[in-house]
């Protein structure tokens, strides 16, 4: 018996995904197998999945899903239930825009996106885009708080080259994930990093301060000069972190390691417990307010 062609998954739409095997793009179906025992799961196949795929039938169609080397996914809340969202799969970072304004910074979902990435172990960067929009001041804030995680933040204005440039060396030779609200600017950054790439991007709505979901799907891009491939995502409004159950909160957020064995209570869940290391540090400054802040809302919220 013959192997059958593997190829990667450069786009999903509703019920066809787009297989690039050996440089050719395939339209496939996907078999009705691939559902089975996923129950839990929104959908079997996501971009940058490798996948076994029968191109002798036309449609094509995908046969298996190759193993993942990594994921990113969020809780695609459903009847009460929540399911698991993979947004993008075997990529090596995270690049998550956020911009300055229009649409207005929010940390919370920053930090949620953060703690999917620790999840999934992997390294992600923020990017704050529309920097030329910024209070003053605020650029410097960001690089304050994050530094103390350990996230590096660039930010990237428009009719400057230095930010691009450092985007341009952070996605070399790597597969990288590029999320965050509509209208963040992910698609005009990466027409920045390469304008050979051409996506199309849109306004922000000035009534609502939102982005109007101009990317409809995500897409696997070749970047050629930089030896390097990103994945170009529509824009989220919401991020539901998904939590396993082996993984307590706390260890998502790297701040907080180095002070959860001084808590006084060994299941101590760092809200509202006596003798807690973490509220302390909190209260030192040690660990930034926001970052304490969105840790809390994720609590209150129980997923
Ligand atoms: N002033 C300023 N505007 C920017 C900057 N980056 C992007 N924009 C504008 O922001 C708007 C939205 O940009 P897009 O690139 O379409 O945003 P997106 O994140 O891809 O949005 P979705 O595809 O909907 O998720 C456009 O009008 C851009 O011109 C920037 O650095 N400065
Ligand atoms: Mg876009
Ligand atoms: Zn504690």
């Amino acid at each position: 018996m013959s192997a059958q062609p593997i190829g990667r998954v450069v786009r999903l739409d509703a019920k066809v995904a787009h297989v690039e095997v050996d440089g050719v793009v395939h339209q496939c179906a996907l078999r009705g197998q691939l559902f089975e025992g996923l129950e839990d799961q929104r959908a079997p196949v996501c971009v940058g999945d490798w996948v076994e795929v029968e191109l002798s039938t036309t449609p094509g169609a995908v046969e298996r899903v190759l193993p993942r080397k990594s994921k990113l996914s969020r809780a695609w809340m459903r009847e009460g239930a929540p399911l698991e969202q993979v947004l993008v799969a075997n990529v090596d970072q995270v690049l998550l825009v956020a911009a300055c304004a229009e649409p207005r910074l929010s940390l919370h979902f920053v930090d949620r996106v953060l703690c999917a990435a620790e999840l999934n172990h992997l390294p992600a960067v923020i990017v704050c885009t529309k920097a030329d929009l910024a209070p003053r001041g605020l650029v410097q804030e960001m690089q304050k708080i994050y530094a103390v995680p350990g996230y590096e933040v660039v930010a990237v204005a428009k009719g400057k080259e230095e930010g691009v440039e450092r985007v341009r060396e952070l996605l070399r030779g790597k597969l990288s994930v590029v999320t965050g609200l509509s209208g963040a600017g992910k698609s005009t950054l990466l027409n920045r990093v390469d304008p050979a790439l051409s996506l199309k991007t849109g306004q922000v709505s000035k009534k609502w301060e939102t982005g109007r979901h101009t990317t409809t799907h995500s897409q696997l891009l070749r970047l050629a000069a930089l030896e390097g491939y990103v994945i170009d995502t529509p824009g989220l409004r919401n991020f539901v972190v998904l939590r396993d159950d082996r993984t307590p909160l706390s260890h998502l957020f790297p701040e907080f390691h180095r002070h959860l064995d001084a808590c006084g209570f060994a299941d101590c869940t760092h809200s509202h417990e006596p003798d807690c290391a973490v509220l302390r540090a909190v209260e030192a400054e040690q660990i930034p307010a926001s970052r304490f802040g969105s840790y809390q809302a994720m609590v209150e919220e129980g997923i």
